[in-house]
Parts: structure tokens; sequence; C-alpha cells
């Protein structure tokens, strides 16, 4: 059962703990944003909340609050980076299939230019 504790080996819990490091965009009390390493933007930031969930399905189904607070953020993150006004993309990647890699819920943050679509 999920309940929010840092886990040992994961790279986001030691990322929001600073034990690795990572260029900050912004901090709250319960989120962490910080540049993809892997940018597949312009604007690439990953949001995270502190508290470990591994993916969007988990964070939601234990908190709808830190849910919200993290899609907050996000927004808050794409005002910093300059990007919402022109508009930018939130994504969730939720497990294996989606392309998730680092199994601690993150927000991607992408914007500062015109992006592939996809679907329709
Ligand atoms: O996205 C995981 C993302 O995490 C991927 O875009 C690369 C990024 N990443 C991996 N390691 C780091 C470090 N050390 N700093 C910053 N960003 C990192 P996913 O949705 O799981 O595929």
């Amino acid at each position: 059962m999920a309940d929010g504790q840092p886990v040992a080996d994961c790279l986001f819990c030691k990322i929001v703990a600073g034990e690795i490091p990572a260029t900050v965009v912004r901090e709250t009390e319960n989120t962490f944003a910080f540049k993809d390493i892997n940018p597949q933007a312009p604007i690439h930031d990953l949001v995270v909340p502190r508290a470990h969930y591994a993916d969007a399905a988990e964070l939601a189904a234990h908190s709808p609050e830190l849910t919200a607070a993290l899609l907050v953020e996000a927004g808050e993150v794409a005002k910093a980076e300059g990007i919402a006004d022109d508009g930018y993309r939130i994504v969730f990647n939720t497990g294996a299939h989606a392309g998730q890699t680092v199994f601690h819920v993150h927000a991607h943050v992408l914007g500062g230019d015109f992006l592939a679509h996809f679907g329709s």
C-alpha cells in the first residue's frame, strides 16, 4: 500500500532529497520542479510531488489534494518558464507501454514551440 514515504532506490526521491543534482525550476512545500535531463522540447521540465507515488493513478487514488497541487504547480512552472500564454503540454506517462521509466509520478511540462500532434 503506497503511503508516500521515500523509496531508497528511487531516482526522483534522491533528487527531491538533494542527493542527486538537478537544475531546479521551482520548489513548493509539496512539489519539486526541475529540468528534464533529456529535453524533448525547447522547454521540458518535470514536476514531482515530494512524496513518493509510483504513477499518476496511484497518486490520484491516494491523494486528490496532492494531485491537484501537482497540476496547479505544472501551470506555475509554465508561467515561470514563459510558455503559459502560447500553450504547453502536460504529460503523465503511466506504465511501461507509455514509456514510463521512472516510477515516481512526474508531470512532463513541454513547450516553447509548436509540438508534434498525435492522435487524430
Ligand atoms: O520520464 C522520465 C524522464 O526523466 C525522462 O524524460 C528523462 C528524465 N530523467 C532521467 N534522469 C534524470 C535526471 N537525473 N535529471 C533530470 N531528468 C531525468 P518517463 O515519463 O518516466 O519516461
